[in-house]
């Protein structure tokens, strides 16, 4: 294969044989069995001249700041992690699902009561793929960010002031939270989440053999209490998941619609669909108590299957095993990807008010087109500017096109709806411009989220970095301007303008996070601003003790061999950045304590003898001095 120009569609590719010529009939479309199948064979680096005119473009100044927030998905370390954009600077990482060794998440008292039933079940992964902050009147509003977990069927939402997760929920009767997307307006009220695996109803050991029982749910969450307000029992799985401007709907694809339980079944069908939920309707048919319960669960669930025949669920037709679904900024049109299918599916969300109200009677009237636009369109995101950008995942592009001219050559009129294909390094999942998903669309940037790096670093091993690339889409024309590698794995990200962010730059004493160990205190006749003591009750101990740099207030305790200790540590310091950390050698215990933080930790006092704690941030010049002694007595 010769040199390939990155700007041109395949058709035009210079030495004659397309890619889409090259990987041929074999990957496309069905006759799909393993994974390599699905890989495009034309894995070739950036040629110079786009490499030239990349170069620099990302560039943020030493001292300089970013212009966004970047929110990444961690995929399966079960974190979320912030990066300046353009710059991509690692700017965070945010313990969500995981345990994590830095802060003590997953091991400070104030991380296992978030955690809760998680935490009882002894769960330490996650997998995220869809982070997304909280609206009001569809714009970002700063306030918190919202995340699924694949793995163990959860949601949590994270608080934007201090960038820490407050609540984690096991959503009931369903396996799998993957698609994961927020009401925009009038404000995120609802948290939606779909459902992804089918079980049986209830997965109690009944039907264990008899998948044509296998169904799955989609979840409303209430975004305040984090509580399930109702589930609507669908038919088919459910996938990815978006919803309008207006309030009125959520659409989730589907993309086993034959609800098979192998792959080949899976695939059967040439079109599967997008399941449409009317929000008002729903919450009109719980409030006239039309549901009922799955076996211990008390939520609330609706019968949304076509057999019902309910008011609130409209099923539309598209081809073939969609995966992402996006709403046009403009609230105009939600466009669904074919996947499996060369093409994307424009729905008219006016026509779906029509098809709601009667007006149309055949689903697929709401189609207003169907372009056709590459191999694997995965997910799709705005500029502002009427142009839509698809991910192509066996083609490895991102295609840029034109949603009003994709229904005009829909309508029969010879227009070229594409105006750019861009090769991306490798395999594409998501991709997401610059506050795409919100009323405040800018066009400036574009993040492909590639799966594969292959040759774009420095091999590490086996197993690879994903590669999250910058695209300038400001112009006429994308332009790539930054490889960034990623730990596995990202699959979604957003990215806000920081005048939409307002995180603390120290804690309040009277933060939540904390308030229940400060109630302990108080209880314990402990003033946690002066008072560093030592309280024992029976074989619970607790140690109370403040933190100023480069000192704790107890340099000493004594305590017997296999009692229980609840070490309690108030951080006085009011200097932005001076955070502590204490370690309990040998004990398996760490954690972060910052600026004004309370955080606690309870552990069993190990064998006898001296064992020394220490700051594990580098707080002051005498940090390495900033110690003490724990006395384990036989
Ligand atoms: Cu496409 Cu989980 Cu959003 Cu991965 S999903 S790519
Ligand atoms: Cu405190 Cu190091
Ligand atoms: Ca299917």
């Amino acid at each position: 294969m010769g040199k390939r120009d990155n700007d041109k569609p395949d058709s035009e590719t210079a030495g004659g044989l397309s890619r889409r010529g090259f990987i041929g009939a074999s990957a496309a479309i069905g006759a799909v069995g393993s994974a390599a199948g699905l890989l495009g064979g034309g894995l070739l680096a950036a040629s110079s001249d786009v490499r030239a005119a990349g170069q620099g473009k990302a560039d943020v100044a030493p001292g300089e700041l970013d212009e966004y927030y970047g929110f990444w998905s961690g995929g399966q370390s079960g974190e979320v992690r912030i990066l300046g954009v353009p710059s991509m600077r690692q700017l965070a990482a945010i313990p969500v699902f995981n345990r994590d060794s830095g802060t003590g998440w997953g091991q400070t008292n104030e991380s296992i009561a978030i955690l809760g039933e998680s935490h009882k079940r002894g769960w330490q992964n996650g997998d995220t793929h869809h982070v997304h902050m909280s609206y009001t009147n569809g714009s970002y509003d700063g306030r918190w960010l919202f995340v699924n977990d694949k793995a163990n069927s959860r949601v949590a939402r994270i608080r934007c002031d201090i960038m820490r997760t407050d609540k984690i929920t096991i959503v009931p009767n369903v396996t799998s939270i993957h698609g994961l997307r927020l009401q925009k307006v009038p404000k995120t009220g609802y948290v939606f989440a779909n459902g992804e695996m089918i079980v049986p109803q209830p997965n109690d050991g009944r039907d264990l053999e008899n998948p044509a029982n296998y169904w799955t749910l989609f979840s409303a969450l209430d975004a305040e209490t984090m509580e399930v307000a109702w589930q609507v029992w669908v038919d088919g799985n459910l996938d990815n998941v978006d919803t309008d401007y207006a309030g009125t709907y959520a659409f989730s694809t589907c993309y086993n619609s034959e609800r098979g339980v192998h792959l080949g079944d899976m695939m059967r069908a040439e079109r599967d669909w997008v399941v449409f939920f009317h929000v008002p309707r729903i919450e009109a048919a719980i409030k006239a108590g039309k549901f009922k319960t799955i076996g211990d669960s008390k939520v609330p669930v609706l019968d949304g299957r076509q057999a019902a025949g309910s008011d609130f669920v409209r099923y539309v037709p598209v081809p073939k095993n969609p995966h992402g679904i996006n709403t046009t900024p403009d609230g105009k049109y939600a466009i669904a990807n074919g996947k499996l299918s060369p093409t994307c599916t424009i729905i008219s969300l006016e026509k779906i008010d029509h098809l709601f109200a009667g007006k149309i009677n055949e689903p697929r009237d709401t189609v207003v087109a169907e372009p056709e636009l590459g191999l694997g369109p995965l997910h799709t995101t705005y500029d502002g500017r009427g142009f839509a950008y698809t991910s192509l995942f066996i083609d490895s592009q991102v295609v840029k096109w034109s949603v009003e001219e994709a229904i005009r050559a829909y309508g029969g009129e010879k227009v070229n709806y594409i105006h750019q294909k861009l090769d991306v390094h490798y395999q594409i999942g998501h991709l997401k411009a610059s506050m795409a998903e919100s009323r405040d669309c800018d066009g400036k940037w574009l993040m492909a989220l590639s799966k594969f790096s292959k040759d774009r670093f420095l091999r590490v091993g086996p197993l690879h970095p994903e590669n999250d690339q910058l695209i300038d889409i400001s112009g006429d024309k994308m332009v790539l301007v930054h490889d960034g590698p990623a730990i596995p794995e990202p699959h979604d990200c957003i990215m806000v303008h920081r005048s939409k962010v307002r995180p603390k730059a120290i804690y309040t004493r009277d933060d939540p996070m904390f308030a229940a160990t400060v109630a302990m205190a108080k209880a314990d006749g402990v003033d946690l601003e002066k008072d560093s003591k030592v309280i024992r009750k029976g074989n619970k101990v607790r140690v109370y003790m403040t933190s100023l740099a480069p000192s704790f207030g107890i340099t000493e305790f004594k305590v017997k061999s296999g009692d229980e200790v609840t070490v309690v540590i108030t951080n006085l310091d009011t200097v932005e950045d001076v955070s502590h950390g204490f370690v309990m050698t040998n004990h398996g215990v760490g954690m972060e304590i910052s600026p004004q933080q309370t955080a606690s930790v309870t552990f069993t006092a190990g064998h006898p003898g001296v064992h020394w704690y220490y700051c594990s941030w580098f707080c002051h010049a005498l940090h390495m001095e900033m110690s003490g002694r724990m006395l384990v007595e036989a």
